[in-house]
């Protein structure tokens, strides 16, 4: 990349003197797109959330259900003036009746608008976030996770949705990089091989800048690996299979993901069912009622991107 950067600096540099040869009096003016550009090579996209509004490469609507559950603001950042909210309230899945499949599932998150484009099996990825969990963030024996990859079953052949290959998860107070895979065509979650690749106490109130770097492969034999940084240190060296044996790509989704939460979402007397004492009722006893993470800094490159090019400027 460095050579490629050089050569575009020499050949801009050769422009500008040409300019400087024909007419020394007037000032050189080199156009935006004249600029040097520095973007590794194999940058699919970024976002730093500093339009301060959604854009079409997120899909939100059914995965947010109120004003609340995301947004951008500039109290919270990680880098210039915006970054992304999400919150997600015990009660949320009360949206899902009242509009049928909005919010399903107890969550508040936003995924990639364009499933062709990314987490292609067979492929290299990078992909690159900071986030931040709202004090106090108190521990909680029930799960949630706040950014994952997401197989696509193979529905035709009669599989059904199959829990993430691959997620930053929160449990009981410790960050869990989790990951699962299976070779099998139409597999169960039963089926799945989980291993935990990371497992570290979290500290509320803090920015954490991730880095995933992984070449998705479901084969024992093949060539799948999943490395991790949190803040510039690798957390995770993994060789081995990574994701489900399925025809489609993986895709992205980032936000608080609280399944727990979702038991009585089915019920008609929502949401006397779902809240017991003015607490969630659920079969592992959560003992919050709010989630509220941030979001920024996100970037996504295919190969021939470096470790480099993945860490924030
Ligand atoms: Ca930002
Ligand atoms: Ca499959």
């Amino acid at each position: 990349m460095k050579r490629i950067t050089s050569l575009i600096l020499i050949l801009s540099m050769g422009t500008a003197m040409v300019y400087c040869q024909t007419d020394a009096n007037e000032p050189i003016e080199i156009t935006e797109t004249e600029k040097p550009t520095v973007k590794p090579v194999g940058l699919i996209a970024e976002d730093n959330f500093e339009s301060g509004t959604w854009n079409n490469f997120w899909v939100r609507d059914w995965r947010q259900c109120c004003e609340y559950s995301a947004q951008f603001q500039s109290d919270v950042v990680r880098s210039g003036q915006y970054a992304v909210r999400f919150e997600l309230d015990y009660l949320d899945g009360q949206y899902q009746i009242i509009n049928g499949t909005k919010n399903n599932g107890t969550r508040s998150s936003a995924n990639f608008g364009d499933y062709e484009r990314y987490g292609k099996i067979g492929t290299e990825e990078w992909y690159g976030l900071s986030t931040y969990l709202e004090p106090p963030y108190d521990p909680d024996p029930c799960g949630e996770l706040i950014f994952q990859w997401h197989g696509q079953a193979d529905y035709d052949l009669g599989e059904g949705s199959l829990s993430p290959p691959l997620a930053l998860y929160l449990e009981d107070g410790e960050y869990v990089v989790k990951l699962r895979h299976t070779d099998k065509r139409v597999a169960t979650n039963n089926d799945l091989v989980v291993q935990k690749l990371f497992v570290e106490p979290y500290v509320a109130g803090q920015w954490v800048d991730w880095i995933f770097h992984m070449k998705w492969d479901y084969k024992g034999s093949g060539n799948g690996f999943v490395e991790v940084w949190k803040n510039g240190v690798q957390v995770v060296d993994y060789q081995g299979p990574n994701c489900y044996n399925d025809l489609n790509n993986l895709f992205w989704t980032m936000g608080v993901y609280k399944w727990p939460w979702k038991t009585c979402q089915t019920g008609e007397d929502f949401p006397a069912c779902c809240a017991e004492n003015g607490r969630p009722y659920d079969d592992c006893n959560s003992n919050v009622t709010n989630r509220v993470m941030y979001v920024d800094n996100f970037k996504v490159a295919g190969a021939g991107a470096t470790l480099e090019d993945m860490k924030l400027d």
